[in-house]
């Protein structure tokens, strides 16, 4: 059986992925020990699956749309290393107007437990989208770079999505599996 790698995310409107990606290239662009996420990779995980049957993902889909309910406002916040001590990302916190987001994170994780035998992760959610992965070996001092401020934006979040990660020569490639709309 082939095995695919799935993550559940939520989708950005495409205004506020390009202003995330010109935000992350001003500030690290010109980085060798960092890689920018290409813009169209830019999304706020929800729960990641990792690897799983082929023959499972549409069922995996299913249970992840069925977890949508009604409009999500969120607003971009702060810059935000991951993890702080030994930072392998960076990321841009989004902060969500009210319950909403975190209790779609709660519906998908719980289904995904209940019908896919996810293990939860036992940190806390913290909504951040990834503009930029630190290289292999690579170190970052994030006190030794100085970034741009963040962009403001407020805005309703896309859809709701179940995606395969597949690797490329250019870097992973994400395929929807399942989406549903939010708005
Ligand atoms: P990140 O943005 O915080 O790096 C697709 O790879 C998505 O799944 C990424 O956004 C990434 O989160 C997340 N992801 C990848 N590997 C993971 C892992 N081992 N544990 C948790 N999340 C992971």
């Amino acid at each position: 059986v082939s095995a695919a790698r799935l993550f559940a995310a939520v989708d950005l409107p495409g205004e506020v992925r390009s202003e995330l990606a010109s935000w992350a290239r001003r500030g690290v662009g010109g980085r060798s020990e960092l890689r920018l996420v290409p813009e169209e990779n830019l999304h706020l995980t929800l729960v990641f699956l990792g690897w799983r049957d082929e023959e499972d993902a549409a069922r995996i889909g299913s249970l992840v749309v069925e977890c949508a309910a009604g409009p999500i406002e969120a607003s971009l916040g702060d810059a935000l290393w991951l993890a702080p001590r030994r930072p392998h990302v960076l990321t841009v916190a989004l902060d969500a107007a009210d319950e909403a987001l975190s209790s779609l994170q709660s519906r998908v994780q719980e289904a995904l437990v209940r019908g896919a035998g996810h293990e939860p992760e036992d940190r806390p959610f913290r909504p951040h989208v990834t503009v930029a992965r630190v290289r292999g070996r690579e170190r970052v001092r994030p006190s030794q770079i100085e970034l741009p401020p963040v962009p403001r934006a407020t805005f309703g979040l896309r859809a709701l999505t179940l995606y395969r990660s597949r690797p490329g020569p250019g870097g992973s490639r994400y395929e929807p599996v399942a989406r549903v709309g939010l708005a």
